[in-house]
């Protein structure tokens, strides 16, 4: 799990009705929106620590006046990207155990129920690492797309069991976050070969395994991920490669089981062209969807750390943690 700093403000600022979300979660909520906090387990973390934050600085006078501000903190949080699950899964991890007659009661189980969030988070990842590892041989290849920490940690097992890997890593326009699993591979003493999203498949014949991460998993074992990851698990089948996808349960979208779909972003055109570009270019249109949609038919296995499922029976590992659907605590009176 990445560091993260948080900048400390003395400032506050007065959020929507009487109360009031601190500096801090501010900073975050801006920080997710402009992705210098991203990646789905990365974002749930620094959300849940947000909320502690938070209660931590409170001055609310009444334990009412302390609810409703952590609500109007979390629902804050959650506006900030709609594709990774993990954001309300974690916030709504925190807001469920907001219990206590006082102000001091509320802020103590706030941070204890953060604390708790991330520490299984950090170990959730660790043990989905050692199952992905044990698909993976020595000497093998495998081929991302993006920067997934999940992902990251199953190649991180394998090395520390004594295998030797290598890695074709898609660059993953149009923000190259596959820069950074190049750069984090090379550090755990992987080969790394860098390559642009269009070459995939030429080198998918290289390819043990297609590794990725999830933002979300669907109640019918659809993989939301980066966009792109569809076409290379398109590719990946035709060429007869494993697709492997690393996720703990926090990317499991509990409103898929009661068929809702899963919004996913669309973001700023100038990440793809720039203004001078497109001026250039003439009046054309721009489109930047952040993520897309792989059909479990497309995906071997989902690995989380409660071990390894085909797509198609996620659904049961979901109504285990999840019952029938997700609650919104933050938007509760
Ligand atoms: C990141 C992305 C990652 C998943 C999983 O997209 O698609 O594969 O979030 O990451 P973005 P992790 O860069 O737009 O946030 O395994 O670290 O949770």
């Amino acid at each position: 799990m990445n560091s993260l700093l948080f900048l400390v403000l003395p400032l506050e600022f007065k959020g929507m009705g009487d109360s009031t979300i601190t500096a801090d979660v501010e900073a975050v909520a801006g920080d997710i929106e402009a992705m210098e906090i991203r990646g789905a387990a990365t974002i749930a973390d620094a959300a849940a620590q947000a909320l502690r934050t938070q209660a931590e600085e409170s001055e609310a006078a009444s334990a009412g006046a302390f609810r409703t501000e952590m609500r109007a903190a979390a629902r804050h949080l959650h506006d900030t990207r709609p594709t990774a699950v993990s954001l309300p899964n974690a916030l709504r991890y925190v807001l469920q155990r907001m219990e206590g007659a006082t102000v001091s009661e509320l802020q103590a189980n706030i941070r204890a129920a953060a604390d708790e969030f991330c520490h299984r988070l950090d170990r959730a990842q660790e043990d989905l690492g050692e199952v992905g590892a044990n698909r993976l041989r020595d000497g093998d290849v495998v081929m991302t797309h993006c920067h997934s920490t999940d992902a990251l940690a199953c190649v991180e097992a394998a090395v520390e069991q004594g295998k030797d890997l290598s890695a074709i890593v898609k660059e993953t326009r149009p923000r190259n976050q596959g820069h950074i699993t190049a750069e984090q591979l090379r550090e755990l003493g992987v080969d790394v070969t860098l390559i642009v999203d269009s070459a995939a498949r030429r080198y998918l014949d290289d390819a043990d395994h297609v590794l990725v991460g999830a933002d979300s998993i669907a109640a019918d074992g659809s993989v939301i991920n980066k966009i792109g990851t569809s076409g290379l698990a398109v590719n990946a089948r035709e060429r007869g490669v494993p697709i492997m996808v690393a996720a703990q349960t926090i990317k499991l979208h509990p409103a898929t089981m009661t068929g809702h779909t899963v919004e996913i972003e669309m973001r700023d055109e100038q990440e793809v062209v720039s203004d001078e570009d497109r001026a250039e270019i003439g009046d054309i249109a721009v489109e930047n969807p952040a993520f897309d949609v792989t059909p479990p038919r497309h995906v071997d296995a989902i690995v989380t750390e409660r071990g390894q499922f085909p797509p198609e029976s996620i659904v049961t590992l979901m109504r285990e943690l999840f019952g029938q659907g997700p609650t919104e605590p933050w938007n509760e009176e």
